[in-house]
C-alpha cells in the first residue's frame, strides 16, 4: 500500500485540530478553522510567520466551551487578575483563559502567540502584527456574516491592515454602544489609541 509521509510538524497540527474538534461545539470549531486559514493568509500577505498565525488562529477560542467559573479559576491560578466587569462574562474571559490553556494544555511558549490569544477580543494599544492579524481574522473569517461592511473590511485587511483595524474598532464600538453593552476599559483604550 502506498503511504504518504507527513512531517512531524504537520502531524502535530493535525493532532491539535483533532483535539479542538472534540473540545469545541461544531460551529465554533468551523469558526476556528476559518480564523486559522484567514490568519495564515494575512500573515503571508503582510510578512508575518504563517505557522504562528495558523496556530494562534486555531487556539484563539480554545477556552470557549468552559464555564465562566472555570475560566476565572484558570486565570487566577495563573496569576491573572479578573476585573469586576469580567466576572461571569465569558465573552471577555475566554480570551484570557484561552492564553492560559494554550500555554498549560497545548504547550505554547511563544509569547507573541499567547498575547495574540489573550487580546483577541478587546485588542490593546501597540498590538504586534500577529496580534492585529488574529484580532482582524476573528472578525472577517468567511463564516462571519452579521457585521456591517464585511466585504470592504475583508478587502481592506489585505491592502491596508491598520485601516481594516480602525474600521473594525469603529464598528465594534458602535455595536457595543447601540446594544447598551458595557465597554471594557481595554476595548476603549484600544479604540482611543488607534483612532487618535
Ligand atoms: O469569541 P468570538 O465570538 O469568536 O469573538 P470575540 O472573542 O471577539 O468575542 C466577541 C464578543 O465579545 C461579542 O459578543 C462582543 C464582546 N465584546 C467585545 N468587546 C467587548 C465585548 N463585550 C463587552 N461587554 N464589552 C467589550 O468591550
Ligand atoms: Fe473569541
Ligand atoms: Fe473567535
Amino acid at each position: 500500500m502506498k503511504t504518504t509521509r507527513i512531517s512531524k510538524q504537520y502531524e502535530n497540527r493535525l493532532d491539535l485540530i483533532r483535539d479542538l474538534e472534540q473540545e469545541l461545539k461544531y460551529a465554533r470549531f468551523i469558526h476556528t478553522l476559518g480564523v486559522a486559514f484567514t490568519a495564515a493568509s494575512l500573515a503571508a500577505r503582510h510578512g508575518c510567520d504563517t505557522d504562528k498565525a495558523e496556530i494562534a488562529g486555531l487556539l484563539h477560542d480554545c477556552a470557549k466551551s468552559m464555564s465562566a467559573d472555570k475560566m476565572e479559576q484558570l486565570c487566577r491560578k495563573a496569576g491573572l487578575e479578573i476585573a469586576p466587569m469580567e466576572k461571569g462574562n465569558t465573552a471577555l474571559l475566554h480570551s484570557k483563559a484561552g492564553s492560559v490553556l494554550a500555554k498549560t494544555k497545548y504547550g505554547i511558549t511563544d509569547v507573541d502567540i499567547l498575547n495574540a490569544i489573550r487580546c483577541h477580543t478587546t485588542g490593546r494599544p501597540e498590538m504586534t502584527l500577529l496580534e492585529k492579524i488574529i484580532f482582524i481574522s476573528d472578525y472577517i473569517e468567511p463564516g462571519r456574516t452579521q457585521a456591517p461592511r464585511l466585504d470592504r473590511i475583508r478587502a481592506m485587511a489585505f491592502s491596508d491592515i491598520d485601516e481594516a483595524l480602525r474600521m473594525i474598532l469603529r464598528d465594534t464600538l458602535d455595536y457595543l454602544e447601540t446594544t447598551n453593552k458595557e465597554i471594557d476599559p481595554l476595548t476603549q483604550k484600544t479604540y482611543d489609541y488607534y483612532m487618535q
